[in-house]
């Protein structure tokens, strides 16, 4: 059977990632990238970028009806959140994308347009709300559950029971130890051990230098 055209918003780091999975999951054909400022014609790991994304609407019309948001987020996600109303507006269907070198539990429950990179354990009563990254290495154990646009770097550990809050950023490698709440749009920075509960939009751990 003819794989499934899909269209990808944002040709960057992360964009690599994704494209990458879509290719070893052989589940859709990547139709091309929109981008707000790479040129048009440019190849990103053999994708091209065919322009920005007014050009989306027109996609939509010509039959592509998937598209995913191939862009990450380091703290901020508004930038998804903007490009997943749009997308949802034109009328586009936002898949789930998962690396057939994850390992997803049968009883997992993910929202649209989320994203499972290669090499994370997902483990059985896991939900995420839509959009969610759960990026290279990450393990998530059983009956997380993780809110709208989080996004989980590289690395991290969640145990289980965990529940993160809506655009929630857990940086690259921390750790946070089981039954664990933590709000909405929190950012916890790259390496730390979350041993106690906190609430909206706190920053935890060891400030920038
Ligand atoms: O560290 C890791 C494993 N990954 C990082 C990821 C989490 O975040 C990665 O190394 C990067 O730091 C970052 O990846 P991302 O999100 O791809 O960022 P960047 O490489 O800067 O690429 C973002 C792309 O999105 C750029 O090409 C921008 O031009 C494009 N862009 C920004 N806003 C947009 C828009 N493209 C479209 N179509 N629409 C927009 O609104």
């Amino acid at each position: 059977m003819a794989k499934e055209n899909i269209v990808l918003i944002g040709g960057g780091g992360h964009a690599k990632v994704v494209i990458d999975a879509i290719k070893a999951s052989k589940k859709f054909n990547i139709y091309g990238i929109v981008d707000a400022n790479l040129p048009k014609g440019k190849s990103v790991l053999g994708t091209k970028v065919i322009g920005k994304d007014n050009l989306l609407s027109e996609i939509f019309k010509d039959g592509i009806k998937k598209a995913f948001i191939s862009i990450a987020s380091i703290g901020n996600c508004q930038t998804r959140k903007k490009i997943y109303s749009n997308l949802k507006n034109i009328g586009f269907q936002i898949p789930v994308i998962i690396h057939p070198k994850a390992v997803v539990a049968e009883d997992v429950l993910l929202g649209q347009g989320t994203f499972i990179a290669a090499g994370s354990v997902i483990n059985p009563g896991v939900r995420t709300g839509k959009n969610a990254i759960i990026n290279t290495s990450s393990s998530v154990d059983h009956d997380c559950s993780i809110g709208d646009f989080v996004h989980i770097a590289p690395g991290v550990t969640l145990s289980g029971g965990v529940k993160i809050g809506d655009e929630t950023h857990v940086g690259t490698g921390a750790s946070i130890i089981q039954n664990i709440k933590i709000g909405k749009k929190c950012l916890v920075r790259a390496g730390q051990t979350v041993i106690g509960n906190f609430g909206d939009g706190i920053k935890y751990g060891g400030s920038k230098k």
